[in-house]
């Protein structure tokens, strides 16, 4: 049997209204997590976990997700009880990592990748933020490693720095090969 893997992708105070990098309507799609939860084999949490000094605070970014601060902490509405296993990224100061498998030279692996195939999972199921940054990246590269890939667009939300990066990120990904969904058809189907 395949087994189905839900990635909560960066579910984070810091990307929730209130935080330095607010994405809007962060809060739903933790709402989505938690209701979504239930109909997975696996689940997994990712967070943006960033050294003091990461370079991507010079000038790309504001200051967020700072290794053990509250911003950095998962959202306080998202149930963690059933998460399996939470996977770190954005440790190094010099490279950042918008994918939850790789950095963005592809030069080191969160180990998330080879998790995943120990625990016998072939298709994965994303949601989370942003959707034209961490879920993007975490999309392609899940599809090269092999992985059958799902984006739950409505548990999905963009940083959309410019108008449209969101609808892009969707169609970037569907060419890439995932296929986009709603929640509604994972409840509805498995009930
Ligand atoms: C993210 C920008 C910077 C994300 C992380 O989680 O999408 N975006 N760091
Ligand atoms: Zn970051």
């Amino acid at each position: 049997m395949s087994k189905k893997a839900l990635i909560m992708i960066d579910l984070q105070n810091d990307f929730c209204s209130e935080g330095s990098l607010a994405v809007n309507g962060a809060e739903e799609a933790v709402l989505l997590a938690n209701q979504l939860q239930p109909f997975f084999d696996l689940i997994i949490a990712t967070q943006d976990w960033h050294p003091e000094e990461h370079h991507s605070f010079v000038d790309l970014w504001p200051v967020h997700c700072v290794q053990n601060t509250t911003g950095a902490a998962l959202h306080d509405h998202l149930n963690q009880v059933r998460i399996d296993k939470i996977f770190y990224k954005g440790m190094h100061e010099k490279v950042d990592s918008y994918s939850a498998f790789f950095d963005n030279e592809h030069l080191y692996a969160t180990g998330l990748g080879g998790y995943l195939q120990s625990k016998k999972v072939t298709e994965v199921y994303l949601l989370g933020l942003a959707t034209d940054y961490c879920v993007k990246y975490s999309c392609l590269d899940a599809l090269q490693l092999g992985f059958k890939v799902y984006v739950i667009a409505d548990a999905c939300r963009a940083v959309e720095l410019n108008v449209g990066d969101s609808e892009q990120a969707l169609r970037e990904m569907e060419a890439a090969g995932a296929i986009i969904i709603s929640s509604s058809q994972i409840m509805q189907a498995s009930s």
